[in-house]
């Protein structure tokens, strides 16, 4: 089993999954030690920020309902903090991870302690650091098994491996972050892509060895698929195998087959390959999606599936990559998800709305003397370009902390326009640390829109501490006429994050029914560094359990 490869208490493995009758759900602590540690790809080698040592780091492994616990220590020289990004941290808002949105960063030296219960979700996550650039390389994935004594809803896989793909820069990523900041100029795209840490033999550097699954004939494996990667959508193939989706962001899915899977940063999706062609070894490839004209890391990663019994030095089986502006590919796979949607898992979609919001995508350019070019790229949900405060907006708003943001992020575009068509003459943005009230239990829908200024491009979007489902989608100017009509109000995938699709919208909805301040933004870290970010602040409800609980006492300050 998976489990074993891990660094999981001993103690703990036996308690939870050998004796598991006599406990409804566990606590269960873990220790992350950020740390440097010499790493080589691509011939090169270079310091990395760790978890543990570990690239990907450390897996998470819980059940429904347990409780996690993490204590976090900063042995590097940055600030950190971690995020369980698609834990809905109900009531555990301080435990949600992103720097000056929820919690002051962990600073060199110190220690934080995450505490969280993982309630109706299971399948696949990953946490992140979620302070500039470092979840580069900070970055693991969280696997939660259903409720002891259920089963899957699709036939129970022989056996669960962890796909990560992740990006690779040969410089330090905190460099190119920096220099992009200074310069107001993009960032430098990535030299290569990973899967589990190999970026697998490339023209330069053919020594370097990829990833090996090992599968045995006529198995089934529940592949566990994360793109943890920067600012890259990807595509992932194995070859001569189709794939079966059955899970994505930790929500079942209406199983559907697939020779391609199609991901976003920030995503998960679980699918299970069946071990039934030849023996012998087929490539399995990320290889990256983008239908803009814009600068890229067009490198695929070649791992492999290898049969037991495959004899030495096989021929191996190539697949096609698909071109990577293959929108249509996208879109299908966009188009077949959806929610399980069973009596156990209803998709328990919001029909009447309380706030209907707008948001438009946009990067433009404002001025910044210091700039190379004298302006500076930004981004921006309806104009507003987000400034980071300098302290957390959770403590700011517990203790009543005055003049850190405000609560007038505007819930449609400033001044309307043809979104997708000729850009307006003027690129630039207004900035401010803009937060938008929502009542405790309101049920809200963000019609997202992307637009034409500068460069269309798709976004995918994360909102913390809910999963909304995914109601509607199109290319174009959203129509508030005839588009709401065709929503899907009855088995819409549910998801932490969402492509906006190129020059194109996207309709989510949720229920606020969680307090505290939850962050939405690009999960391009290139979009989310120019300001595609915003938050939403969640009122107590009446109940008991509604309120935002006082922070941890080891809560860092800033
Ligand atoms: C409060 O308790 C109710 C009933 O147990 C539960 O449904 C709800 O999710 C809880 N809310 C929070 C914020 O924990
Ligand atoms: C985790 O949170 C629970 C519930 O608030 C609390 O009882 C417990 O003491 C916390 N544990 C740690 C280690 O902070
Ligand atoms: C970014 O790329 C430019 C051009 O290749 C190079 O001069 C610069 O050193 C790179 N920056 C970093 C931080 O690697
Ligand atoms: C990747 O980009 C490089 C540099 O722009 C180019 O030479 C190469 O042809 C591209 N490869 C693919 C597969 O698009
Ligand atoms: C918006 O721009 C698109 C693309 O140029 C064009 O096809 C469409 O007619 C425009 N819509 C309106 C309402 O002007
Ligand atoms: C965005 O705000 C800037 C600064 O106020 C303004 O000049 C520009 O016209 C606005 N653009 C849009 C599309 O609202
Ligand atoms: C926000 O806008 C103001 C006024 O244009 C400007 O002085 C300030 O530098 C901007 N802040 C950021 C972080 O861009
Ligand atoms: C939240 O709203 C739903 C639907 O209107 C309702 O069933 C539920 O009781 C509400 N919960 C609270 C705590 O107000
Ligand atoms: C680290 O965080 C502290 C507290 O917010 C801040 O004062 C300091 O500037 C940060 N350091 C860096 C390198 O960002
Ligand atoms: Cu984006």
């Amino acid at each position: 089993m998976e489990f074993l490869g891990l660094q999981f208490r001993t103690m703990l493995f036996l308690v939870a999954f050998l004796y598991p009758a006599f406990v409804e759900s566990l606590i269960r602590h873990y220790e992350f030690s950020v740390v440097y540690k010499d790493t080589t790809n691509l011939c090169s080698s270079k310091p990395i920020v760790t978890v543990n040592g570990k690239f990907p780091g450390p897996t998470l492994y819980a059940r429904e309902d347990d409780t996690v616990i993490v204590k976090v220590t900063n042995h590097v020289k940055y600030n950190v903090t971690i995020h369980w990004h698609g834990v809905k941290q109900r009531g555990t808002g301080w435990s949600d991870g992103p720097a000056y949105i929820t919690q002051c960063p962990i600073q060199p030296g110190r220690n934080y302690i995450y505490n969280f219960t993982l309630t109706g979700q299971r399948g696949t996550l990953l946490w992140h650091a979620h302070d500039s650039w470092l979840r580069a390389t900070l970055h693991g994935a969280i696997v939660i098994l259903p409720k002891r004594g259920t089963p899957y809803p699709f036939p129970t896989p022989d056996e669960e491996k962890i796909i990560i793909m992740a990006e690779w820069w040969k410089s330090d990523v905190e460099d190119v972050i920096n220099q992009a900041t200074q310069s107001g100029l993009p960032p430098n795209v990535s030299d290569a892509h990973t899967i589990n840490g190999r970026v697998g033999p490339l023209p330069g550097c053919s020594s370097q060895g990829g990833y090996t699954l090992h599968v045995e004939s006529d198995k089934t494996y529940m592949l566990r698929i994360v793109n943890a990667a920067l600012n890259d959508e990807l595509f992932f193939k194995v070859a001569g195998h189709s794939l079966t989706v059955v899970e994505v962001d930790a929500s079942y899915t209406k199983p559907f087959q697939t020779d391609t899977i199609y991901t976003g940063p920030g995503q998960t999706t679980n699918a299970i390959l069946t071990a039934n062609q030849g023996i012998g070894k087929y490539f399995i490839t990320a290889s990256p999606f983008m239908d803009a004209p814009i600068g890229f890391d067009n490198a695929t990663v070649i791992a492999t599936l290898r049969y037991k019994g495959t004899p030495a030095n096989p021929t191996a089986i190539l697949t096609s990559i698909p071109p990577r502006n293959a929108t249509p590919l996208t879109d299908a796979f966009v188009d077949s998800l959806r929610s399980l949607n069973s009596k156990q898992y209803p998709a328990d979609v919001p029909l009447t709305i309380d706030h209907s919001l707008f948001f438009t995508i946009s990067v433009g350019a404002n001025p910044c003397a210091t700039c190379v070019s004298g302006s500076k790229l930004v981004s921006a949900f309806n104009n507003v370009s987000f400034v980071m405060p300098s302290i957390s907006l959770l403590q700011a708003y517990y203790y009543n902390v005055k003049g850190v943001y405000t609560l007038d992020f505007p819930a449609n575009p400033p001044i309307p326009f043809n979104y997708t068509g000729t850009s307006p003459a003027n690129l630039q943005t207004t900035n401010g640390t803009r937060l938008y009230r929502l009542e405790y239990n309101s049920t809200v829908q963000i019609v997202l829109q992307g637009t034409a200024i500068i460069a269309p491009e798709s976004h995918p979007t994360h909102l913390h501490g809910f999963n909304f489902f995914v109601v509607g989608k199109g290319l174009g100017n959203f129509d508030p006429k005839k588009d709401p009509g065709k929503f899907n109000l009855v088995d819409p995938v549910e998801r932490n994050t969402v492509s906006v699709p190129t020059a194109g919208w996207t309709a989510i909805r949720f229920r606020a029914n969680n307090p505290g301040i939850w962050f939405l933004h690009c999960h391009l870290e290139v979009h989310t560094s120019w300001g595609l970010k915003m938050a939403f602040l969640v009122e107590n409800g009446e109940g008991q359990n509604e309120s935002l609980p006082p922070p941890p006492t080891d809560l860092p300050t800033c």
